[in-house]
């Protein structure tokens, strides 16, 4: 990292390595974050601690992590540019959760729309990390000082959770953490279901219609979009009730530039057919270099080893600086 990159603001943000990753994935975060690494010195990280609030077979968890990692490399984020690291592979985060976990409230714990979601949608497995998860997020943000985090609409209490158990702390203990503020990029899309397009798109659906993967090869992205749920009118245009069209309107705007009025004149008298394949096909070219780049990739695991070793060591030598404020300001014994 230059002085230059070292001077400017820091943003941090991180994604689970629950599997591979999809278009919301990329259009609503990881394209951003390769976008941002010119005007930020940029901090992402894998976060696998978090997806242990889930259960997942351990050797798809060990294999989705280094694909993650890969692909967060195949979407354009450089180790020359930004830290990139794996969440375990930095003990600073597991520490700093259980400091701030001990400064968080039941109260507003339990108050976390995804810590009800998320218990609604595994009920045979509410465990304690599900609950007390803001708390780890709250010391992934605050070990690195961030200036900012990019937040998508369902991400801001998180924020607020953050700032303000950084504000309790900072009140009881003397200034220690900086707060951090939400960063929205100008070019972030919301990506909903193409099966349910009133539930966002996720990687862990098991419908695989639902979700276009970004490592899905060009026909298989095209024949998704075909199947796309829309509805029984003819016109392209961005309207309310219209979820289905609306979706494939803003993931064709997200990927081209094109505003959505020049996409309706666009598809202007043609039918619901050749406006899907147009999108399947511009969703195509789009990953097309994404995929490419993750193969060459994954064909070096000595390589990505050697990155994430690097990214970890780097970013336990920062984040370490901000644990050992904490430990001392909680009066935890610190030998010479
Ligand atoms: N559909 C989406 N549209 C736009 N942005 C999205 N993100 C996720 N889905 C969409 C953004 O991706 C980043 C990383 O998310 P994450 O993996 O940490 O967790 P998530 O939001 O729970 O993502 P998934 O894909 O829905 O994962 P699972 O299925 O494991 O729960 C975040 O910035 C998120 O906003």
């Amino acid at each position: 990292m230059s002085e230059a990159q070292e001077k400017k603001k820091i943003i941090l943000s991180g994604i689970q390595p629950t599997g591979v990753f999809t278009l919301g994935n990329y259009l609503g975060a990881v394209k951003n974050w390769q976008q941002m690494q010119e005007d930020y010195q940029c901090y992402y990280f894998i976060a696998d601690l978090h997806s242990l609030t889930v259960h997942i077979d351990p050797k798809l968890r060990k294999q989705q992590s280094l694909q993650a990692f890969a692909l967060l490399l195949a979407c354009g984020i450089d180790p020359e540019k930004s830290l990139i690291f794996v969440q375990s592979h930095v003990p600073t985060h597991a520490e700093m959760g259980w400091i701030l976990a001990c400064c968080s409230q039941f109260g507003e714990l339990s108050r976390m729309t995804q810590f009800k979601d998320k218990s609604a949608k595994h009920p045979e497995n509410i465990n304690a990390g599900l609950f007390t998860y803001p708390s780890l997020m709250a010391g992934d943000i605050l070990l690195y000082q961030a200036d900012y985090v990019p937040v998508g609409a369902d991400q801001t209490q998180h924020l607020e959770f953050t700032r303000d158990i950084a504000t309790r702390f900072n009140h009881v203990y003397g200034e220690t953490f900086k707060l951090p503020e939400g960063y929205f990029p100008k070019l972030g899309a919301r990506v909903m279901s193409l099966q349910e397009p009133t539930s966002k798109m996720s990687k862990s659906d098991t419908n695989p219609n639902a979700t276009i993967s970004i490592l899905d090869e060009e026909n298989v992205i095209i024949k998704k979009f075909k199947r796309a749920v829309t509805d029984s009118e003819m016109e392209v245009v961005f309207r309310e009730g219209k979820d289905g069209i609306n979706n494939l309107m803003t993931i064709y705007s997200a990927v081209t530039g094109k505003s959505l009025d020049d996409i309706t004149s666009e598809f202007a008298g043609k039918g619901y057919g050749d406006f899907k394949a147009a999108v399947g096909e511009a969703v195509a070219e789009e990953l097309r270099p994404v995929r490419e780049k993750y193969a060459e990739l994954m064909g070096d695991k000595a390589e990505l080893e050697r990155l994430m070793k690097q990214g970890a060591e780097i970013a336990t030598k920062i984040s370490s600086r901000t644990l050992t404020k904490a430990r001392k300001k909680v009066g935890l014994y610190i030998t010479k």
